[in-house]
């Protein structure tokens, strides 16, 4: 792990952070490679005016055991950590002071795939979602509007192979974000969000 100093965003009602280059080059590269052939990818459908389509994108949901995850209406159960996925768990987690029970991974195939604006605010994150976001392969835009005024102006950045973007507070709450689709990248790229799940009871 490099200590490379986060970058720290100044928007109105969230708490964004970027650490560039959070891993090495060489760790990026055998990550990359080993979650593409080891993770169990799965290709979600999403029911739009009673049909079902698949999402531009595939998924996998990694985490302790017990923490069932709905995402777009899509019930998930977790598969048990692997090795490399707890690893880099308690990497960042000892970076950012925080700790993490899932993971959700994204893998964008190429520029057609894309996720459409949305909010990471399902009710088991908690009022305050805190996720960390690691991105590997082909760069991608990944843009937030704010979901209470229209007059504030869109922020996008640029999410790098081995980037970390660290997001807390209200940011869930008053912003929502995408990754738009980029047709000219032919690369694939492999995104990968921590969570917290609050289990209810506990
Ligand atoms: O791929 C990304 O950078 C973001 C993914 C995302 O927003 C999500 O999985 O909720
Ligand atoms: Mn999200």
């Amino acid at each position: 792990m490099k200590l490379s100093s986060p970058i720290f965003f100044d928007i109105p009602n969230a708490e964004i952070c970027l650490y560039r280059n959070f891993l090495y080059d060489s760790q990026e590269e055998i990550l990359y490679k080993e979650l593409l052939e080891n993770i169990a990818w799965q290709q979600d459908l999403i029911k739009i005016y009673g049909r079902k389509i698949p999402i531009p994108r595939l998924t996998a949901w990694y985490g302790d055991p017990n923490m069932s995850y709905t995402y777009s209406g899509i019930l998930m159960n977790p598969h048990p950590w692997t090795l490399t996925l707890s690893l880099l768990k308690s990497q960042i987690e000892e970076r950012i002071q925080h700790k993490f029970n899932s993971v959700l991974l994204n893998q964008y195939r190429n520029g057609t795939d894309s996720v459409a604006w949305h909010s990471d605010d399902e009710p088991e994150l908690g009022e305050t979602p805190v996720i960390a976001s690691l991105s590997l392969g082909a760069s991608r835009k990944f843009e937030l509007r704010s979901k209470v005024k229209a007059s504030l102006d869109r922020i996008e950045l640029l999410l790098n192979s081995g980037d970390l973007l660290f997001m807390s507070g209200t940011t869930q709450k008053y912003w929502q974000h995408q990754v738009p689709k980029m047709r000219r990248v032919r690369e694939s790229r492999i995104n990968l969000t921590f969570r917290y799940i609050i289990v209810s009871g506990n």
